[in-house]
């Protein structure tokens, strides 16, 4: 089974949610950027401050940053992992592909889960956290068609990329995840 995993996809595609279904199947260590930004705010540091300003925005939050924090985690694990809403900028899959030949791991597979605005939107309007309000909604839309959707191309070129429609029940999205790792 491929055990070396990428996560790519719009705001609300279910990224966190299919990720959380995989790893408690698979074992594989699971890197949310979005979970461990939130438990650096949640701990109220200044820095979970500067975090919180951004997020609440619906703004990327700094390359460098994500960066250090994806790095620190990532080092000196041996086992699989999921990079879940990680790349999310070229300059941080750049980054990443650099960091991973240090380390002598590279991707397995990415998966994108793709899905219209008008559903995604739903979504997260129903989930209803912090930064889940229409135009927040709508602003981090535009970064992610701007700043991550060119991440696809970027795979695909790589033989990496596999597309998944994340429409459906969440177990159906998890059975078609599931052929694609073997
Ligand atoms: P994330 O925490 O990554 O969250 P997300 O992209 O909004 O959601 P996800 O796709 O994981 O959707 P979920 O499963 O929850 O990012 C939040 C913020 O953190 C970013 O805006 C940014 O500020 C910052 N950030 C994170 N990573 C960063 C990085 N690398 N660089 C810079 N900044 C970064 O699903 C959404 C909802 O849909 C849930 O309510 C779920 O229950 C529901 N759902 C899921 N699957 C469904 C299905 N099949 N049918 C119906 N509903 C479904």
């Amino acid at each position: 089974m491929k055990e070396r995993i990428l996560f790519l996809g719009p705001p609300g595609a279910g990224k966190g949610t299919q990720a959380q279904n995989l790893v408690s199947k698979c074992g594989l260590l699971h890197l949310s950027t979005g979970d461990l930004l939130r438990a650096e705010v949640k701990a109220g540091t200044s820095l979970g401050q500067q975090i919180a300003a951004l997020m609440v925005k619906g703004e990327l939050v700094s390359d460098d940053l994500v960066l250090a924090i994806v790095k620190h985690n990532l080092e000196g694990h041996t086992g699989g992992w999921l990079l879940d809403g990680f790349p999310r900028t070229i300059n941080q899959a750049k980054a990443l592909d650099t960091l991973l030949a240090e380390i002598h791991q590279p991707i397995d597979i990415v998966i994108f889960l793709s899905l219209n605005d008008d559903l995604l939107i739903e979504r997260l309007l129903n989930r209803g956290r912090a930064d889940d309000h229409e135009t927040i909604i709508r602003h981090r839309l535009e970064i992610y068609h701007s700043q991550t959707a060119p991440l696809i191309d970027f795979y695909k070129s790589k033989n990496l990329l596999v597309a998944i429609e994340a429409k459906g029940t969440v177990d159906d999205i998890a059975m078609n995840i599931s052929k694609v790792l073997g």
